[in-house]
């Protein structure tokens, strides 16, 4: 296959020689449609490839875990229709992140919370959505507050300087997507990363995802050099970081990364048993699943 001419996730992903342990969650993931049935937003900046509940949860099963958080990703927009599709046809297995429009009323998110959305999603990403206002996102932030909801939200490194005024006036729980996708090549003892550190040991309300090694890795396969950051934020904040797939990876231009590959990474990014259970069990289980 040609670089970045994908048609689909990777279909035959490798078995895992790590075993997650019992109660496991794959805290960040995606489903794409089927188009056919959920159609992809008008207003997308790209068109993934199909990728089912049905899918996604066969590689729950196949890689061993017990539960999925789904986020809400951009291509459907606000439309959640397919994520709360697969939450409630999930068993309970499933939590979810919605993205909704400013003016959403409480009745609409005592719906969605009764399907098993748990929060909402702030993406600052320009190639994935045009520019919302910080206030526009802090008027949802304030609705869905009371719900006991949290924030995840999604920016890059560079932005840290920013949106660090915003991150510290949100109300909830905020969990960092992809590490804010820090820049591999400049390392863990780099200012930029330390000043990520200091953000986080300042706001004890701030989550992380030690997730993305395909999108982070300035290497590539096998991700060496995305581990020190993991591992340095899972040591670090043993009980405010969670982990996960990214299935089913859309916008990779390089390469296809197998599940099974980035499962058997968990040990090297938290080496104990001890952050094993806090990172994939206890974690999510406490925010997404005893509120
Ligand atoms: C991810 C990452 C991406 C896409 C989205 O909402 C989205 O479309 O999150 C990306 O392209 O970085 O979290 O899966």
């Amino acid at each position: 296959m040609a670089d970045g001419d994908f048609k689909s996730y990777c279909l035959n992903p490798t078995k895992p020689k790590f075993t997650p342990p019992p109660g496991a969650v794959d805290a960040h993931c995606h489903v794409f449609g089927p188009a056919a049935k959920f159609p992809f937003a008008p207003e997308r900046k790209y068109t993934p490839y199909d990728a089912g509940k049905e899918a996604l949860f066969k590689l729950r099963d196949f890689l061993g875990f017990s539960r999925n958080v789904i986020v809400q990703a951009s291509c459907h927009g606000t439309d959640n229709s397919a994520t709360i599709d697969a939450l409630v046809n999930s068993g309970g297995k499933a939590r979810g992140i919605a993205v909704v429009k400013p003016t959403v009323e409480l009745a609409e998110f005592n719906d969605m919370d009764a399907a098993g959305m748990r929060g909402v999603r702030f993406n600052f990403l320009p190639r994935l959505v045009d520019a919302t206002p910080p206030e526009v996102h802090l008027g949802v932030a304030k609705k869905i507050a009371p719900l006991g909801w949290h924030v995840v939200v999604y920016f890059e490194a560079p932005s840290r300087e920013k949106i660090t005024p915003f991150l510290k006036s949100l109300p909830t729980i905020v969990v960092l997507d992809h590490m804010s996708l820090p820049d591999a090549k400049k390392g863990v003892d780099h200012p930029d990363f330390q000043a990520y550190i200091r953000l986080l040991d300042e706001n004890r309300n701030l989550w992380v995802k030690v997730t993305g090694p395909e999108r982070i890795s300035a290497q590539g396969r096998p991700y060496d050099d995305f581990v020190p950051f993991a591992k340095a934020l899972v040591e670090r904040f043993p009980d405010r970081v969670l982990w996960g797939t990214d299935w089913p990876h859309p916008n990779m231009t390089t390469h296809m990364p197998d599940d099974g590959v980035l499962t058997d990474m968990i040990p090297r990014i938290a080496p104990t048993a001890a952050q094993q259970r806090a990172l994939l069990v206890d974690n999510p289980a406490r925010l997404y699943w005893e509120r």
